[in-house]
């Protein structure tokens, strides 16, 4: 299978050597050491297994869409309306970014100025309390425009504001803070309650779901996750949404690209489901850092409105980065990468169990499979650590009902979107679950003082990490990162 750059984006390695080499020289010019970091953050990326699932390796055309004046403009408002002078250019980028993500992903609206995940669930979450809450109260108030408020009204608003419910799946099961946890403002703004998954057997019960949201009543229903490795059927929890009268938002920060490469497609497709939709750029869609919002036209225009309501300014060139990216994913390439990552997963996930892993939920279709390493005796900080020590690079991650707690966990998540990115297939996958077993039969918990086997302390068998750093290094060499791209 040829790598990416070849494949998804077409980029000529000389002319993109030949762009970073220069870039370099006028950065260390100025600050040599930040030039000299730059290299090494390459090499690094270069010489290691990257199995985040969250992460990916954008194209040197997204790459360098950012690194370009469009930052030094601020362009608040939106297209055509804005409150700075000067935005035309910024106007036509951030008009291709949102039309290349609603044609991408069938979407009737989309925003692209949130800066991040966290910021796009904001702006969601802002939308939905303006739209179903905030317009209502005024309109009850018989209020025409907000500043006929009168102070007893406002109280009236702040309290009906901030006495909403969000129901979502609960941290330990593989949902994310920003879904109503304490940790994350949507934890003050909310009342939150959650939904687990079935003990026995890790997957979602929809009637344990609905029967949750009618007992609960929320505002939102959140659907989502980032670590979570099966699909979520977007069509039942829209049913559950309306039965309880809550308005759907589904986060697919992680399964973008599988949602853009239609391997998530009918009911397991969240954007004719859902009311609201956010998403970050760069995971599986493997665009910039950023995030965007889709929506339904009743949501549209308070969408919009997300700078500056939770937003800052706008960046545009990472909007114009969203734009290549989104037009890289429209191309009949990215839905093969995509049946790949989802392939390559699967693959991962039955070479793991061959070997006597232990996977919640047993298996995984998506993009990601979570280890149990509790029957190896590991918490899943020393299984990431003593991964991270043999050139594997993971994170730990909690399981449901998890004993270790958030910081020590049980866990360990791993993804396949970036290697799938380099060109690594089926076979290669299942080499890199024979790397992760050993490495996991290798390690044990040092004796704490007290004899009780230490949290975070461990060591690895002779040569284990030395040989698992060599095998690593061989698969990486046959799909290098970049090919061609030299900084000289
Ligand atoms: N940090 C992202 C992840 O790793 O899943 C989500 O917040």
């Amino acid at each position: 299978m040829t790598a990416f750059p070849r494949t998804a984006t077409g980029f000529d390695a000389t002319t993109a050597s030949a762009a970073y080499r220069s870039a370099l020289e006028v950065i260390g010019a100025v600050e040599p050491r930040v030039a000299d970091a730059i290299g090494a953050e390459l090499a690094d990326q270069r010489s290691s297994l990257k199995l985040i699932a969250s992460e990916n390796y954008a194209s040197p055309a997204v790459l360098l869409t950012m690194g370009n004046w469009f930052s030094d403009k601020y362009a608040e408002g939106t297209v055509g309306h804005r409150f700075y002078a000067g935005c035309q250019n910024v106007d036509t980028v951030e008009a291709l970014a949102a039309e290349h993500a609603r044609e991408l992903f069938g979407a009737p609206h989309a925003y692209v100025q949130p800066h991040s995940g966290i910021d796009a669930n904001l702006v969601a979450f802002w939308a939905v309390l303006a739209q179903r809450v905030e317009l209502p109260a005024l309109e009850k108030a018989g209020v025409r425009h907000v500043n006929d408020l009168t102070d007893e009204d406002w109280s009236t608003l702040r309290h009906a504001l901030g006495d909403q419910r969000m129901l979502g799946m609960s941290l330990d099961a593989g949902g994310h803070l920003t879904h109503g946890f304490r940790p994350n403002i949507s934890g003050k703004m909310f009342e939150q309650s959650s939904y687990g998954t079935d003990p026995s057997t890790g997957l979602l019960d929809y009637d344990v779901v609905r029967a949750r949201a009618k007992e609960f009543r929320p505002l939102i229903l959140m659907a989502g996750y980032s670590a979570f490795p099966r699909r979520i059927n977007f069509a039942t929890m829209r049913e559950i949404a309306d039965e309880v009268g809550a308005t759907l938002i589904v986060d697919m920060a992680h399964f973008a690209g599988l949602v853009a490469g239609k391997v998530f497609s009918g009911d397991f497709d969240p954007v004719p489901h859902a009311h609201v939709v956010t998403s970050t750029s760069h995971k599986s869609l493997r665009g910039p850092r950023g995030g965007f919002v889709l929506a339904q036209p009743e949501f549209a225009d308070a969408v919009d409105r997300g700078c500056p309501m939770v937003l800052g300014g706008p960046l545009p060139h990472v909007m114009a980065a969203k734009a290549v990216a989104f037009a890289e994913a429209r191309r009949p390439e990215f839905a093969d990468y995509a049946q790949r990552i989802v392939d390559n997963a699967a693959a991962l996930a039955e070479g793991l169990k061959r070997r006597g892993v232990r996977l919640v939920t047993d298996g995984t279709d998506n993009h990601l499979v979570l280890l149990d390493v509790s029957s190896f005796g590991l918490t899943g900080r020393q299984a990431e650590s003593a991964l991270l020590d043999s050139g594997i690079v993971t994170n730990r991650n909690s399981v449901p009902a998890d004993p270790n707690g958030a910081w020590y966990t049980s866990g360990v998540r791993i993804g396949t979107p970036a290697l799938t990115t380099r060109g690594f297939g089926q076979a290669e996958f299942d080499r890199v679950a024979e790397l992760i077993a050993d490495v996991l039969g290798a390690t044990t918990p040092t004796a704490t003082s007290a004899g009780a086997p230490s949290q975070a302390k461990y060591t690895i068998a002779d040569g284990v990490s030395d040989r698992t750093r060599s095998a690593a290094a061989e698969l990486l060499a046959e799909h290098p990162l970049y090919p061609g791209l030299d900084l000289g």
